[in-house]
């Protein structure tokens, strides 16, 4: 099927991913490095519309002012030079060995102090860029041992670090906002905010939590046995889905960072339609960035690491044009209404009413009879499902 990406869905690449050369916990890299030019090239010819990057991505960490400037200088014609935007950018506050007890939150107070100071100099740069969403994933806050780890205390670091980022970017006028990445292990043993739900609620003890949102990657709730689609939704419904992270997982195992689809192809499906379909009226439910933070397999040569980057989004638009099919298919309209799928928007108590006159209707409670009522009667969640997944194969 003809499926040509263009910069009007918004497709977005780390330069870390494109980037990956194979390096894992067992073995070398399989593959040459990628020079960052030449991501922004081949990411425009395939139709993406942004790069994201941290910053020892850019430039390594330790580099010199005049390395680092030469890198962003070099970056900045290449975007000139392609249309490509930077909507998105992140520290990184976990390779070199200082962080290897965290930034934010390491035991250690200098280490605190420097990682403060390395973000702010990257908020610096988003802001110079352009970009409005700044990412915080803190792979390395976390312990492996109980005993190491005061976790009240770092939540309170965390907490005053974030506080801290909040009044410098209103301070300097920054039209940035910072999206929070849950991850519940790996690298370390347990990571705090390991979910969407507890860095929801985090958010919610900040000073100034307007400015604070999440980045939920689906493989990272899929690690913890979440269901992606479901903590989306809650995203949303709490206005807190700042970014995503697109990518796939199969099942509890380390984070495989496969290509989007290419895990739990269900929750990709429920996902798209979420985004695409799951907005008001039927619309948009997300305007933001589709961002791929995938790992091109170790297996691949740089042609695959192409073809890999270019298979993210044609399978994001493949499902896309599938969750307009079933919505569009009058038999999964007739399934979802036998299934009372939209009765659940209805609110349960009428206009009105109070629980006064709740407990005077006697058809709620002393006339109603909950086994005659359903006792023989199914939902018909099991059809839709089938209706889904024949749509899904494109079998209808
Ligand atoms: C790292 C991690 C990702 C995060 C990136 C942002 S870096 O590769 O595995 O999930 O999104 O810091
Ligand atoms: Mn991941
Ligand atoms: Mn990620």
């Amino acid at each position: 099927m003809a499926i040509a990406p263009t910069p009007d869905d918004r497709f977005s690449f780390g330069l870390w991913t494109v980037g990956y050369t194979g390096a894992d916990p067992f073995g070398g890299p399989t593959r040459p490095p990628l020079d960052t030019v030449e991501a922004v090239t081949r990411l425009a010819e395939l139709g993406a519309y942004g790069l994201t990057f941290h910053d020892d991505d850019l430039f390594p960490f330790g580099s010199s002012d005049a390395v680092r400037q030469t890198e962003i200088d070099r970056l900045k014609q290449a975007l000139a030079d392609t249309g490509l935007v930077v909507p998105m950018i992140t520290t990184n506050l976990f390779s070199a060995p200082v962080f290897k007890d965290g930034g934010f939150t390491s035991n250690d107070r200098a280490v605190r102090r420097f990682a403060l100071r390395k973000v702010l100099r990257n908020i610096d740069l988003a802001a110079e860029l352009g970009a409005q969403t700044f990412v915080m994933w803190g792979g390395r806050e976390g312990a492996e041992y109980d005993a190491a780890k005061d976790i009240r205390s770092a939540l309170a670091r965390y907490r005053e670090a974030v506080n801290l980022l909040g009044d410098y970017v209103t301070d300097r006028g920054y039209d940035i906002r910072f999206a929070i990445e849950p991850k519940p292990n790996e690298p370390r043993g347990d990571i705090l905010l390991p979910t969407v739900g507890h860095a929801m609620a985090f958010i919610e003890t900040l000073e100034r939590p307007e400015l604070v949102g999440v980045n939920p990657e689906v493989g990272h709730e899929q690690m913890a046995g979440l269901n992606f689609t479901a903590g989306i939704a809650q995203a949303l419904d709490a206005g807190k889905l700042f970014h995503i992270d697109l990518n796939g997982q199969r099942g509890i195992k380390y984070d495989q960072d496969l290509v989007f689809g290419h895990g739990d192809l269900h929750n990709a499906f429920s996902l798209v339609d979420l985004l695409e379909n799951g907005g008001p009226g039927g619309g948009r439910a997300y305007d933001g960035p589709r961002h791929f933070d995938y790992k091109p397999s170790r297996t691949e040569d740089t042609a695959g690491v192409w073809d890999s980057a270019a298979a993210n989004m044609r399978t994001y638009l493949l499902l896309k044009e599938r969750a307009v099919a079933f919505r569009a298919d009058p038999e999964v309209q007739e399934a979802l209404a036998a299934s009372r799928v939209p009765e659940l928007a209805q609110p349960t108590l009428a206009a009105g009413e109070s629980y006064d006159d709740l407990l005077a209707d006697p058809a709620s409670y002393e006339s109603f009879a909950p086994d005659a009522y359903f006792g023989a009667r199914g939902f018909g969640f099991v059809r839709l499902q089938q209706l889904a997944l024949e749509h899904l194969l494109g079998a209808r």
